[in-house]
């Protein structure tokens, strides 16, 4: 099989080089571009472009330049009790970061610049920056609110080879919105995603198969994606602690430490990703986002029924807001302990994807189909009628006042839980109740 070094020799060494002139110090182009010999290949390039600071960049460039030298930080709210959803470069020098609560924040930074987010900023210039990502191909999904994947396997060699290529990206996202960005490149979107973190700020860092021993062996777990706090105390506990050992780790022993996901594991520590760039065409499209959820007991307790259904509604608002979706249906299912089984939906006039906004679309219609003398067994919400979040009418959704004040908060409280894991931020009902929804 062909390597990827081969691949970044279609380029030639001279012009990879010459493309590194003005990007990070990090670059390791050279080292990337070792070998000489001129070769057509099967092997795939995958760009993964990341804004640094990305709600602090915004805010700066539509400052023109006024907050530059300042540590800037966005919050969901600035007065009460919220977090960093954002830390500038000059910000992270104190020691503030993504979840700093705000009051430590002040503490670190006082004369640190405090700025309210705005969705609706950001997802616009997310929409901006995909564009500009389709310039150089259109295998591009945009993974995240600040970053896209690129599948560059047919394309590099019309914009000078891999690393040219990610460079003029660069320079396009400057150039047209003002702001800084990170690319990673390497043969696929794990070390492509992971090239990108070790390539921050504005650098450009290609990582390929053969550098997976020296630059990703040495981390720790932790730096290796999708391994969260828990995976990595378990790897502990049978002596894993840096990438490198999670390499050498039969994939027998993490099978039967981790089931289907741990020879998966041992691909991930090795390099080794197949999975797809998928763009917004492919992605699957949901008819409807629902959940439901059978109590630990029938019960008659109303204040019980309704913290389970907004746990349901919950769910539900954070499908829709992952998707990129918003719906205009919400249907109720209610069982009772007979199972005898009702469904009503109720249709809102401007698509929805808040959790109270579901929430008060559903108590509406268990009011209407609840039978108090009777006991509940299960309860299902479902929001359908679906719209896509590059469609216009899910903008006009950010709204002014309450609504967009939740907006704010919920897609601070999401970012927590992209990080932390879904626990990281509940409803206050639910943590009191025993229902595990
Ligand atoms: P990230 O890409 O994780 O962070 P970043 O762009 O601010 O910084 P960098 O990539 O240079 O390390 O997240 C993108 C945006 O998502 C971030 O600007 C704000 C938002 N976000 C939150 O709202 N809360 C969070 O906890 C995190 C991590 C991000
Ligand atoms: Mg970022």
């Amino acid at each position: 099989m062909l390597g990827f070094d081969q691949h970044f020799a279609i380029a030639g060494k001279s012009r990879l080089l010459a493309g590194a002139s003005d990007v990070a110090a990090s670059v390791p182009l050279a080292a990337s571009a070792t070998s000489g010999t001129l070769v057509a290949t099967l092997e795939r390039v995958i760009i993964c472009v990341d804004m640094d600071a990305f709600f602090a960049s915004v805010e700066q460039q539509c400052a023109h330049g006024s907050l530059d030298e300042q540590p800037v930080m966005v919050c969901g709210d600035t007065e009460r009790r919220s977090v960093v959803a954002a830390a500038n470069y000059i910000a992270r020098e104190y020691g503030v970061k993504a979840g700093t609560p705000i009051t430590t924040a002040r503490r670190l930074c006082p004369h640190g610049v405090f700025l309210e987010g705005d969705p609706e900023k950001y997802v616009y210039t997310c929409i901006r920056i995909n564009d500009l990502c389709r310039e150089f191909t259109p295998r591009v999904e945009s993974f995240s609110i600040d970053e896209s994947f690129l599948d560059i396997s047919g394309s590099a060699h019309l914009f000078g080879g891999p690393a040219e290529t990610g460079r003029r990206l660069k320079a396009r996202i400057r150039e047209e919105l003002g702001l800084p960005s990170t690319v990673g490149i390497g043969p696929n979107k794990l070390l492509a995603k992971t090239a990108s973190k070790l390539g921050k700020p504005d650098g450009l860092f290609v990582l390929n198969l053969a550098d997976v021993p020296a630059k990703l062996h040495p981390l720790p777990i932790t730096k290796l994606y999708g391994i969260g706090a828990r995976t990595a105390e378990k790897l502990a506990r049978i002596g894993v602690a840096t990438i490198g050992q999670l390499a050498r780790t039969p994939p027998e022993t993490l099978k039967r430490l981790f089931g289907i996901i741990g020879p998966m594991l041992h691909d991930a520590a090795n390099g080794l990703d197949s999975s797809p760039v998928v763009t917004d065409a492919e992605q699957p499209e949901a008819k409807s986002v629902g959940n439901s959820y059978t109590l630990s007991d029938d019960t008659r307790d109303v204040r019980r029924v309704l913290t389970v259904l907004l746990g349901l509604c919950s769910k539900v608002g954070r499908r829709l807001r992952q998707g990129g979706h918003a719906g205009r249906t919400v249907t109720l299912t209610l069982r009772y302990a007979n199972f005898q089984t009702f469904v009503r939906a109720r249709s809102v006039e401007a698509p929805i994807d808040i959790d109270r906004d579901i929430f008060a679309a559903a108590c509406g219609l268990l009011d209407e189909i609840w039978n108090k003398s009777r006991a509940v067994r299960l309860l299902g919400v479902s929001v359908s009628n679906l719209v896509h979040r590059g469609d216009g009418r899910q903008l006009a959704l950010f709204g002014h006042g309450l609504r967009c004040r939740t907006r704010r908060f919920l897609a601070s409280v999401d970012a927590l839980r992209d990080r932390y894991g879904e626990s990281a931020a509940v409803w206050a009902p639910l943590i009191r109740s025993d229902e595990a929804i």
